[in-house]
């Protein structure tokens, strides 16, 4: 499915504490970020940027991520998309099978989906 329309903040898609089973099989396009390393813990799927993950109660939490559908994001340590920052991206969902975000590890404050 392509969507290239803008997305408002109020149409963005959240599943929060799904199996990373369930995350890894999501289809639509969208980046998991799991609170344990090698994808374990709690999953939270995005499908578009999102500026502050405090509000979504994962702020700093991120030890391993996985991308879907050829989509690349931009990870940033603080809010609003700033500070230091690292780019991922993914031809299918087991590219980042056994990423770790490294040095970002617990300190990803936003992410943002790269058009
Ligand atoms: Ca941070």
């Amino acid at each position: 499915m392509t969507n290239n329309q803008f997305q408002s903040l109020d149409s963005i898609n959240c599943v929060e504490d799904i199996s990373p089973e369930d995350a890894a099989a999501y289809s639509g396009g969208a980046i998991n970020l799991y609170n344990g390393a090698n994808q374990t813990g709690t999953a939270s799927t995005f499908t578009g940027s999102i500026a502050n993950l405090a509000d979504f109660g994962i702020d700093n939490t991120t030890s391993s991520i996985s991308i879907t559908d050829n989509q690349t994001w931009i990870l940033y340590k603080n809010a609003n998309f700033s500070g230091a920052s690292q780019s991922f991206s993914a031809t299918n969902n087991s590219t980042l099978l056994n990423n770790i975000v490294g040095g970002f590890n617990n300190s990803f404050s936003s992410i943002q989906l790269v058009p």
